[in-house]
């Protein structure tokens, strides 16, 4: 029998209005994994839902061979699940490794839902219910079309402004019903990237041009909505918004200028999808130790903040397993303090810290031996770094 648990989980959720790309975001994650000629060599990404991943790779193939954009699926709220399964199955490394299996799911939050008020009692229940379903995201992607921003020409601020203020409305409106039960939330997305979907449309910008675009026009708007979502939380001070953004193209679209209807879907130009499994597995461990550095985070909120850190954290630096499993079963013993948990895994840390040249060779020499679980890890890191010089993305320091 496994010792340990052989899945890691990690949530990411996206907010996006209606026609921001959402659909064709998720179909342009998992279809390029299916085509035979796109294998990656360190895993497979499989949807866990037979039926739902014929949809989205049929989606995908309608783009690539049929310029056709997939039916708005408008007003309806998905999960999708996938999971990334390690490849390398009864290897030496892998018979020590924590996990096979990274899953992911991805909550897709419809965008409507920030603009109207629920017409009845049920419908608001139903908004309710699926909002606490995202909570236990560690990441959360918010939408800003590309399209948009290139329809309001000189004057993005409207459009800014009016996507921050009725995504903060419908907070607000949730409010209530979200702390009804328990108080403040403990678990609770805290890193909020700023994306920019659709980026093909604005070639000449990288990702600083967008976050200059996005706090000068609506830097005041992302600070409301900070503060409203600090009222949502235990620990507000551990909260990341608009101080994330990233670049985000599904495919490049050509569209007839009389109609605007795709004429050519190029699906191998995509922007920043390739980060989204680094993202939404290794973010929140860097913050998490980021943030442990500054303040003091009581330990319910870090154990639901990025937890499983630690294992992941072995799996980069390829430490013993062992170690931190006995570890981790006597703090949640005695409930130590977060700081004692925090000093005593250096582990964490080192993890964080690894980059250039140093994690160019662990990728590597994991490579050389098989170690597909820090090879995958290795070069989800390296794929961070990457984007982060490309300029696609820029993940606070
Ligand atoms: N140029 C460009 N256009 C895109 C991209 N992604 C989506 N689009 C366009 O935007 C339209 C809407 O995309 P969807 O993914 O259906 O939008 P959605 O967020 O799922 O919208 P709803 O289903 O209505 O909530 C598509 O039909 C495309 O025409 C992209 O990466 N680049
Ligand atoms: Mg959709």
């Amino acid at each position: 029998m496994a010792k340990y648990p052989r899945v890691r989980e990690q949530h990411i959720a996206v907010f996006g209005e209606s026609g921001s790309g959402k659909t064709v975001l998720v179909s342009s994650f998992f279809g390029p994994a299916q085509e035979g000629s796109h294998a990656n060599e360190l895993w497979d990404l499989i949807a866990d839902d037979a039926g739902q991943g014929t949809r989205l790779y049929r989606n995908y193939l309608g783009m690539r061979d049929r310029a056709t954009a997939p039916l708005p699926t408008r007003f309806a709220s998905t999960t999708y699940h996938f999971s990334v399964k390690l490849r390398g199955g009864d290897n030496d490394a892998a018979k020590k490794r924590p996990f096979d299996v990274l899953r992911l799911a991805w909550h897709d939050y419809p965008g409507e839902w920030f603009e109207a008020d629920p017409d009845s009692q049920e419908e608001r229940d139903r908004r309710t219910d699926t909002f606490r379903s995202l909570l236990r995201s560690d990441i959360a992607l918010f939408l800003v079309d590309g399209q948009k921003l290139v329809d309001h020409r000189g004057e993005e601020e409207r459009y800014l402004k009016s996507l921050m203020g009725n995504f903060r409305q419908s907070i607000l409106r949730l409010k209530d019903d979200l702390l009804a039960e328990q108080g403040r939330l403990v678990e609770f997305p805290r890193i909020w990237i700023v994306a920019l979907s659709k980026a093909d449309l604005l070639p000449d910008w990288d990702v600083n041009t967008f976050r200059d675009l996005v706090i000068l026009n609506a830097g005041d708007d992302l600070n409301r909505l900070r503060a409203t979502i600090e009222d949502l939380i235990e620990t507000p001070e551990a909260l990341s918004i608009g101080e994330d953004f990233m670049l985000l193209s599904s495919a490049k679209f050509e569209l007839r200028s009389e109609d605007q209807a795709p004429v050519e879907i190029d699906t191998t130009q995509r922007v920043g999808l390739d980060l989204v499994l680094p993202v939404a597995s290794l973010l929140p461990m860097e913050r998490r130790v980021q943030w442990s550095e500054r303040m003091n985070i009581p330990r319910k909120v870090l154990d639901s903040l990025a937890d499983g850190a630690e294992l992941l954290a072995v799996g980069l630096t390829g430490g013993k397993y062992a170690t931190v499993e006995k570890f981790l079963s006597k703090v949640s013993r005695t409930n130590q303090a977060s700081r004692v948990a925090y000093k005593a895994l250096p582990v964490l840390a080192d993890a964080v810290g690894m980059a250039g040249t140093k994690l160019k060779e662990m990728n590597e020499q994991a490579r050389a031996q098989h170690d597909y679980l820090r090879a995958t890890l290795t070069q989800f890191k390296r794929d961070l770094e990457q984007g982060n010089d490309d300029k696609v993305i820029r993940t606070a320091k």
